[in-house]
């Protein structure tokens, strides 16, 4: 009887990310170099801030950081993407947004697949952010074709993983065995191969057009390209990078530091080189290959769109002025002053998203007017508090920046700006869900238990 008990696919992902987690750990030695300096700056931290830690609790975010990271894979084809889609929806994981990098010259279009509520958040935020290449963005014909059919030509899911999709779109669930094995199976796909399926020339060749192109094409599978643990404290672990013998990347993308983190702030290491096999008419080529790297993130409120349009402006004011510019931390820093740094401000100012919870101490009765009563006037009459809802989404400029800085610098492509959802969608087999929608969801579910809890208790 118990063996066909089906495990949640809260327990799936979390076996999943592990999986993944030792995986890149055995592969790319500064990884583990990396998530142990976050393990140490996230306990200082949590030692130093008590307040910091008590808010953490109360949000759930305490149990989940540890656990907490993200990873990117780039596909090649519309099966490939529509059939990640199926794997992720094993382990709980929807698509959320659409990015269109192609505009920040990457010739790819993105989506980011996580678990969209709090409780699954709650239990493992584990996200890919998964990047379609976009095939129409290769000017030559030639190698546009030719790109395509090696292509379609790769295998990149185990029949095995396969079956375990199929089975678990049957049945609804894996019993625990079942999501062993899928775990197993399904982690093939994310594995790096050292040899490429190409010979060195049709490498070059499609290293030219783009790296990513070449990185995408001429490879078994999409392998997992980087993993990110989430840390408190993201300008400590960036000190402390260079003393443990790794080459951070020289801005950390996103907003500046702040007394109340927004969205999410992000720095990487420079991908490594690394050698690979190329085909060849008598054996084998060595050549190299650099694609995987590491990045670590810190991660602060949801904005609204109209927190997100604020933040938006105020990024592009100092970006146009040239990042390379003197001084980029200070004009950031001097630009957001415009961004309200107080978790009451800016939920009085509409910018941010907010989980409200009862107080455990609290007045007795609740107040007399419900319809008149508003959740600003709960939190001023010490009924509810206002918890910061974590931003569990991406922003495209850092993804640009970050996507960028692993290029080497050298590919500046400039592709018209070609945002294409429908087709992303119509690749995908379902519509992405749109990340305001889920954040304001969020908010509004925590609304009405409040009110139900004050006022329709019996
Ligand atoms: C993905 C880069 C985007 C992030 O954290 O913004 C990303 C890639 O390089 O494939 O992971
Ligand atoms: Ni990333």
């Amino acid at each position: 009887m118990s063996d066909s008990v089906l495990v949640t696919s809260d327990d799936v992902r979390t076996r999943f990310s592990r999986a993944m987690s030792e995986m890149y750990r055995a592969e790319v030695p500064q990884y583990g170099t990396l998530m142990d300096l976050v393990a140490t700056v996230n306990a200082d931290v949590l030692a130093s801030d008590a307040g910091l830690r008590a808010r953490l609790e109360r949000t759930d975010d305490l149990e989940r950081i540890d656990l907490e990271r993200h990873g990117a894979i780039r596909l090649g084809t519309a099966e490939e993407l529509s059939t990640i889609r199926r794997l992720f929806a094993v382990m709980g994981m929807a698509p959320v947004g659409y990015y269109d990098l192609s505009v920040a010259g990457v010739p790819v279009h993105s989506t980011a697949f996580r678990p969209v509520r709090d409780e699954n958040l709650a239990k493992n935020p584990f996200r890919v952010f998964t990047s379609l290449l976009r095939l129409d963005l290769i000017e030559d014909p030639k190698l546009r074709d030719e790109a395509g059919s090696i292509l379609a030509r790769r295998r990149i899911f185990t029949d095995r993983a396969l079956a375990m999709i199929e089975r678990h779109e049957r049945n609804g669930g894996l019993t625990s065995d079942e999501a062993d094995l899928f775990v197993r199976e399904a982690i093939e796909t994310f594995r790096w191969h050292g040899e490429a399926t190409v010979d060195a020339e049709t490498y070059r060749a499609l290293a030219t057009a783009h790296r990513l192109i070449a990185d995408v094409v001429c490879f078994k599978g999409p392998h997992i390209n980087h993993l990110t643990p989430r840390t408190l404290d993201i300008d400590a672990v960036q000190a402390g990078m260079p003393q443990r013998g790794i080459a951070a990347k020289d801005v950390i993308e996103g907003p500046p530091r702040r007394a109340c983190p927004i969205l999410l702030r992000q720095t990487s290491f420079k991908a490594l080189e690394e050698p690979i096999l190329f085909r060849g008419e008598d054996g084998a080529t060595p050549g190299t290959h650099t694609a995987r790297f590491g990045e670590i993130e810190q991660r602060g409120l949801a904005l609204t769109p109209k927190g997100r349009a604020l933040y938006d402006r105020l990024l592009a004011s100092v970006r146009d002025e040239g990042r390379a510019g003197a001084d980029f931390t200070g004009r950031l820093a001097r630009a957001f002053e415009a961004f309200p740094d107080d978790h009451d401000e800016i939920r009085r100012q509409g910018l941010g998203y907010f989980r409200y919870v009862l107080n455990d101490a609290r007045p007795a009765h609740a107040p007399r007017n419900p319809a008149g009563t508003t959740m600003e006037d709960l939190v001023a009459g010490g009924y509810v508090a206002a918890l910061p809802i974590v931003y569990e989404d991406f922003l495209p400029v850092s993804a640009a920046g970050i996507f960028q800085s692993n290029l080497g610098g050298q590919e500046q492509r400039a592709y018209a700006a070609n945002a294409n959802q429908t087709a992303f969608e119509a690749d995908l087999g379902v519509s992405v869900l749109d990340p305001f929608q889920l954040y304001a969801e969020t908010e509004a579910r925590s609304i009405a238990a409040v009110r139900a809890a004050l006022w329709q208790a019996a």
